[in-house]
């Protein structure tokens, strides 16, 4: 008879280089799994837990691929028996022949259950079909995983029916490609197996939603902490008598716009590690971020808003906003009347006309004069950016990078090159009531009203926390990757 492990264990198994790695990688979220285009590379079993809060709850085990399927089988069925497998251990203990078979079927008989893993994308063979024997007679519960590498099935159908002779479950799974909600799917027709793992793994995969809700409510706090303090962001510097603010105007809007670059960063890798990526290190598109990053039209553009769409946030977050210049030129010295004439030609800080980032400078009025210049630094503030896009934005590059995280499997080891294609823009699908939500919490973060901030910033947060849900449970992979 078989021992029951404590926790609900799945050995992975199948032919070596079929994708068990990449299974086991996805499924635990581990990128640190061993994932070879070399076959017969791992010789050992390797345990890979799932954690939540502290505790295992779930493990796969990683194993090395049948090595000698036609004679393993042979084996067996001349000494078929409940114990068979632990037979087979003992009797061919050290025959290098068996090194594969000797190391799986430890797993199983100490209790594990089986996923099956391969890639039907080749065609059918006779030790697949051994190899498949082997498993049925075990009697051991039993699921197959259909990882297509390529993404042509024409094999599939075939595989799909010898399969069903063999297994209690078939099931389609692409290591490289699958979702959240893939995965959850994926576990959940496990219960199918097995009727006496069907609760047990019913509440695995309720603490895994819930621990899946816990990061997602963080990624949401991380994005709405991020957008109010950009948006409260201001730098400032004094001017020292007798230099030309002008001098000063391109190093302070690098030091504010490296400020924003930094905060949003600090948030993607936030929302990176809640996700457990470590090798994964996905970048918006170049086009965006490059040279004039954030406070470019062009990237409204390359988030596909229409010019009527970005005219339409700007009218529901009610805001004429034709900022215009506020530099305080009252105080200021004949110098910064020159920069406002520079400012006005700078079009690089220009939007559609307006102004997305105010200067101001402020300093000693007509004060008293010594040597002819006014006595006492002037200040020069760049910030807060008062642009009705600007939180949008963030936002928008937020959500993008959010769904590509989520949807990125622990298996894909390649480098993450951003798509040349547009991503879409999420907010302005956004409902009424969510835009409402962002506009009400931009208002007051823009205003600096700490109190209201902190209720406001609050059903931000909660909003999106929905938009954050939705986006976890599409099936459909955003298409920015
Ligand atoms: N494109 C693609 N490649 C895969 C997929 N699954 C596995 N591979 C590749 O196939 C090779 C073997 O995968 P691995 O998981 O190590 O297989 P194992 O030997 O069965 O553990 C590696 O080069 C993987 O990158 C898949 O779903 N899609
Ligand atoms: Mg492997």
């Amino acid at each position: 008879m078989k021992d029951t492990p404590q926790v609900l264990t799945f050995a992975v198994v199948g032919h070596p280089n079929e994708g068990k790695s990449s299974v086991v990688s996805t499924l635990t979220e581990d990128d640190s799994v061993r994932i070879t285009p070399l076959p017969g590379e791992t010789s050992v079993c390797r345990s890979f837990p799932v954690i939540i809060d502290g505790s295992e709850i779930m493990r796969f085990i990683d194993t090395p691929g049948f090595q000698s399927p036609h004679a393993t089988l042979e084996w067996l069925q001349a000494n078929a028996g409940p114990d068979m497998l632990q037979s087979f251990l003992r009797h061919n203990a050290g025959d290098p022949r068996f090194r594969g078979e000797l190391e799986l079927f430890k797993p199983l008989a100490e209790g594990a259950e089986i996923i099956y893993v391969l890639d039907a994308s080749r065609p059918l063979r006779s030790f697949d079909i051994a190899e498949m024997e082997i498993l049925r007679m075990t009697g051991i519960p039993r699921m197959a995983v259909i990882n297509a590498k390529e993404e042509d099935d024409g094999n599939v159908q075939i595989w799909r029916d010898e399969l069903r002779k063999h297994f209690n479950a078939v099931r389609v799974f692409n290591a490289h490609k699958a979702t959240y909600a893939q995965r959850l799917a994926l576990l959940n027709s496990l219960k199918s197996i097995d009727q006496e793992w069907e609760s047990p793994l019913a509440a695995v995969i309720e603490s895994l939603e819930d621990d899946w809700l816990q990061r997602v409510t963080q990624s949401a706090w991380l994005i709405t902490r991020l957008i109010g303090r950009a948006l409260r962001h201001q730098v400032s510097k004094s001017i020292p008598p007798g230099q030309e603010p002008r001098d000063l105007l391109e190093n302070i809007l690098q030091e504010y716009r490296d400020h924003i670059t930094a905060l949003e960063r600090e948030t993607h890798l936030g929302i990176r590690r809640l996700f457990k990526h470590n090798i994964f290190d996905y970048r918006l598109p170049e086009q965006i971020v490059a040279g004039d990053d954030l406070f470019q039209e062009k990237t409204w553009r390359m988030l596909g808003l229409s010019p009527t769409q970005v005219a339409a946030t700007g009218a529901v977050a009610g805001s004429g906003v034709g900022l215009g210049l506020d530099a305080i030129a009252g105080g200021s010295s004949l110098g910064a009347f020159a920069l406002v004439g520079g400012l006005l030609g700078a079009g690089g800080a220009l939007l559609g006309g307006r102004r997305m980032i105010t200067y101001e400078i402020k300093g000693p009025r007509m004060g008293p004069f010594q040597y002819g210049k006014p006595i006492g630094d002037q200040l020069f503030i760049v910030g807060p950016n008062r642009n009705v896009r600007f939180p949008f934005i963030l936002l928008d590059r937020a959500l993008i990078f959010f769904a590509n995280t989520i949807n990125w499997a622990h298996a894909r080891r390649e480098a993450v090159q951003g798509s040349a294609d547009e991503p879409g823009s999420f907010a302005a699908h956004f409902s009424d009531s969510q835009s409402r939500a962002c506009n009400a919490f931009f208002q007051a973060a823009r205003a600096g009203d700490e109190t209201k901030i902190q209720s406001l910033e609050e059903s931000m947060a909660d909003m999106l926390i929905d938009v954050l849900m939705a986006l976890s449970t599409q099936e459909n992979r955003h298409s920015g990757l």
